[in-house]
Formats: C-alpha cells, sequence, structure tokens
C-alpha cells in the first residue's frame, strides 16, 4: 500500500475532505473501495472530467479499488453544481450513445484485471431504474431535510440567481447520495471524490448513509482544473479539448499541453501526469533556468497523450508536429492532413488537374494565393522556396500529378520556411 494522501496532498489534489483528521490513517491502514462518478452529458469525457478519473487510476495504483458510475440516471436529470443555468433534457438515444463513448474512456484508464483491486464499472441507472417515485420518497426522501439542501452552496447559488433551478434540479443531489449508499451495502465502497464543485452532493450521500444505515463515510475532493489566469484548462477558441480522437484529435491535444504557459505547466504535471515529485521538481527547475527549452511541457505532451491516445496516437501526434515544422509529407488521410493544417489557407482544385501533363507548379502557387502573380512563381522556384508535401522543388517545369497526393485528395504546398497553402483535388 502506497501512502496515496500523501502523494495527493504533494500534487495540490486534496481541496476538501471530510473527517481530516482520521483520513489519512484510515486511507493507509487497509485497502479501501473508491468510487467517482461522470454524466453522460456528452459522448466523450473532456479535460476537467480527466482529474477524477485519474484520481481513480492514482487510488488503484496504491493498492485501492476504484469504482466509477456512468449516471445512465442521473445524466436523465443533470447536476445543478457549479451551473448557472437549467440544463436541457438529453434525449434517450443521445444518453445512451453518450453512455457508450464516456465508457470506454473510463475502461481505458483502469485496470479491470488486477485481482481484489479490479476496477468496477456500473451505472446508475441499474439500481435506480427500479425505484418507483414513490418508494423513492418514503425511503430515500424522508431523509433529507429541506432546509439542509437549501443551504448547499449548489443550491443557494442557484436560488439568488435570475435562473432559478427546477424542483428536477433539486432533486439531483438525492440521486447522488443514494449512489453512495448503495455502492456502500453492494460493494463496500467507503469514499467519493470528485471535484470541488461536487462537495454538496458528496456530504449528501455521506449523510443518507448515516441515517440509512447508521455507517461512516468519507468524501474528497479535488480543485477544479483553472489556469493561472483563472479560466477553465481545456478550453480553447474552437471549443473543449475531448480525450475522444475523433473530437479532438491526437495532434490538436498534444499540441495543447506543449502550448501550456509556463505558470501552468507544474501544475499540469502535477496534476494531470504520475511522473514522480524528482522528475516534477527537476522539470519546475529546468523551467526557471532555460524556460526556453519548454522541457516541461514536453514532458507533460508527451505523458499526457500517451495516457490517453496510446503509442500509435502519439507516434501521430510527434508525426504531425514534424511535419509542420518541415518534414516530409506523405501517406496521411485527409482528415489528419486537415487537422495539421487547420489554420491554412485552402484551394479546391478539380481532380481532372492532375491527369497528364498535370497541374504546373507555378500555377499552384499563384492560385493558392501563395505567390501574387505567377512571374514571382517563377522566381520563388528558382531561389529555392517552393515546396511540395515539404519537398524542395526546384524545377520551373514541375507539374502535380496523382502520385504527388500526400493523401487521398490533399497536397500540401509552402513557401519559404512557413507559408502554407493546402490543395484539396475533388
Ligand atoms: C453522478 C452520480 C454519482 C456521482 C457523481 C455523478 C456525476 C456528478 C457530476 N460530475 C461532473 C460531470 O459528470 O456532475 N454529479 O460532468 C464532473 N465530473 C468530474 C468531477 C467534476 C464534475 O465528471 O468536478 C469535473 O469532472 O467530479 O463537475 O453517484
Amino acid at each position: 500500500m502506497n501512502d496515496i494522501f500523501s502523494d495527493l496532498t504533494w500534487r495540490g489534489l486534496i481541496h476538501q475532505t471530510t473527517a481530516d483528521d482520521q483520513l489519512p490513517a484510515w486511507l493507509n491502514s487497509a485497502s479501501r473501495t473508491v468510487y467517482a462518478g461522470f454524466d453522460p452529458t456528452s459522448n466523450s469525457l473532456h479535460v476537467g472530467s480527466l482529474l477524477p478519473l485519474m484520481m481513480l487510476r492514482r487510488f488503484q495504483k496504491s493498492g485501492h479499488r476504484p469504482i466509477a458510475i456512468a449516471g445512465g440516471a442521473t445524466g436523465m436529470i443533470g447536476d445543478p453544481s457549479g451551473k448557472s443555468a437549467e440544463r436541457n433534457l438529453l434525449s434517450a438515444g443521445q444518453l445512451s450513445e453518450n453512455l457508450q463513448g464516456i465508457e470506454s474512456q473510463m475502461r481505458r484508464l483502469l485496470d479491470f484485471e488486477c485481482g481484489d483491486t479490479s476496477a468496477i464499472l456500473v451505472n446508475n441507472n441499474d439500481w435506480m431504474g427500479q425505484f418507483s417515485y414513490v418508494e423513492f420518497l418514503r425511503d430515500v426522501g424522508k431523509n433529507f431535510p429541506v432546509n439542509v439542501m437549501l443551504a448547499k452552496d449548489s443550491i443557494k447559488s442557484r436560488l439568488t440567481s435570475e435562473a432559478g433551478l427546477s424542483y428536477t434540479e433539486f432533486s439531483y443531489m438525492l440521486l447522488q447520495a443514494y449512489d453512495f449508499a448503495h455502492l456502500n451495502r453492494e460493494y463496500g465502497c467507503e469514499l467519493q471524490i470528485g471535484g470541488s464543485d461536487q462537495w454538496g452532493n458528496v456530504t449528501a450521500g455521506i449523510d443518507l448513509a448515516r441515517r440509512m444505515h447508521g455507517v461512516q463515510l468519507y468524501g474528497l475532493t479535488c480543485p477544479l482544473l483553472t489556469k493561472a489566469d483563472g479560466a477553465k484548462m481545456g478550453k480553447t477558441e474552437s471549443g473543449a479539448i475531448w480525450l475522444s480522437a475523433e473530437r479532438t484529435s491526437p495532434y490538436t491535444f498534444y499540441q495543447y499541453w506543449l502550448n501550456i504557459a509556463d505558470e501552468d505547466a507544474g501544475k499540469c504535471l502535477r496534476f494531470l501526469t504520475e511522473l514522480d515529485p524528482q522528475e516534477i521538481e527537476a522539470l519546475d527547475q529546468s523551467r526557471q533556468e532555460s524556460p526556453h527549452l519548454r522541457e516541461s511541457q514536453k514532458r507533460l505532451a508527451e505523458s499526457i497523450t500517451l495516457m490517453i491516445h496510446g503509442e500509435p496516437g502519439l507516434a501521430k501526434a510527434r508525426q504531425a508536429t514534424e511535419i509542420f515544422f518541415g518534414a516530409e509529407i506523405q501517406d496521411l488521410s485527409d482528415g489528419e492532413l486537415g487537422q495539421i493544417f487547420s489554420d491554412v489557407p485552402s484551394l479546391t482544385v478539380g481532380f481532372d488537374q492532375l491527369q497528364e501533363p498535370g497541374y504546373s507548379l507555378i500555377d499552384a502557387l499563384a492560385d493558392s494565393g501563395l505567390c501574387k502573380s505567377k512571374g514571382e512563381g517563377r522566381r520563388t522556384i528558382k531561389e529555392g522556396g517552393a515546396y511540395v508535401n515539404n519537398r524542395r522543388i526546384s524545377d520551373l517545369e514541375a507539374t502535380l500529378q496523382r502520385s504527388d497526393l500526400a493523401s487521398e485528395t490533399m497536397i500540401v504546398l509552402r513557401r519559404g520556411k512557413k507559408k502554407y497553402a493546402l490543395l484539396r483535388f475533388q
């Protein structure tokens, strides 16, 4: 058993706990069962939910047993915690698609074949679906004093806002609370973890289990993932950074971490990697002494991309990065090229142009806007500044042919060091 509490503390991952004075010793004295829940609000988890998911993984690696709940039932309601307005309800079809997506991501980060500490993945609709409304009110609702519910931050903040709160969302906490009591009965689960926004729900579960079954359960929350300027981590101008490769390519994912600001890098290394303290402290030092080397960002991007996308994903991300810095381009898919060059101007050309005798490079340079005229195109080639798929071309007569396609339908043109254009043949 490793001392998980000290490790979490060192990493800055503990925001709040119940039973402060007992928790460290309690955790270190036996293998415990720990859970966190994730609602299927989307077909993929994002960087924000990675933190508690990785915490489950850390608990497992230190000898505890993790349970992940996929919120089939809670996802039908929508957690008001930390949200400033009522959520839209999801359709049954959307929910089941989302469940599949997030379940497969949770499976990848936890170990389901390691004996006593094997992870368990459950859907709370499996027990919640059985309840009748009247039964639930009698068995569960009766244990919730409304004045205590109203005093929770997650509820209070909404009551004073214009958005208000529906009775449905107000009741959300009962479902999550019941989950904890249920998991305790069914699996001996005694600790719930989650982001700091989950504190109200976690403590509601602890109260409920005490009232219903007379047991003592524990709660631990981690900070929310924010940047030094207070903004949410994992959000870009073009949207969230998702864990699914379909929604955020491994390349974009990798680049996100590679571009993290120095003041956020130390926190990310602690929160989101499994590097040991010595290595992280060495990186802190390197960031102070030689920030231009960006060693922290490189190590961060490597380690988190490897964890989420595996070796093949990391290899693709690295290849894409090298391409952007001038490595020759071949054997990629349209999707991959599109991602790497998403910010580059593109030109659509008829596929027939690629037939003999081919599309003149001079024309392509001019048509794509990389050169202002054919004359400038000619000069660029002569001076050695014209590239096709990052390969320098110095022949003024050069033409583009089918064999030049770098992916199904694309060719990449470059002028000089950094000016790119994408030709799409259709
Ligand atoms: C459902 C049933 C449970 C226990 C928890 C839940 C989900 C929980 C919730 N969590 C958020 C979510 O799913 O809404 N009520 O989007 C987020 N989590 C984690 C973490 C976080 C929270 O998935 O703080 C960020 O990612 O707890 O907002 O029995």
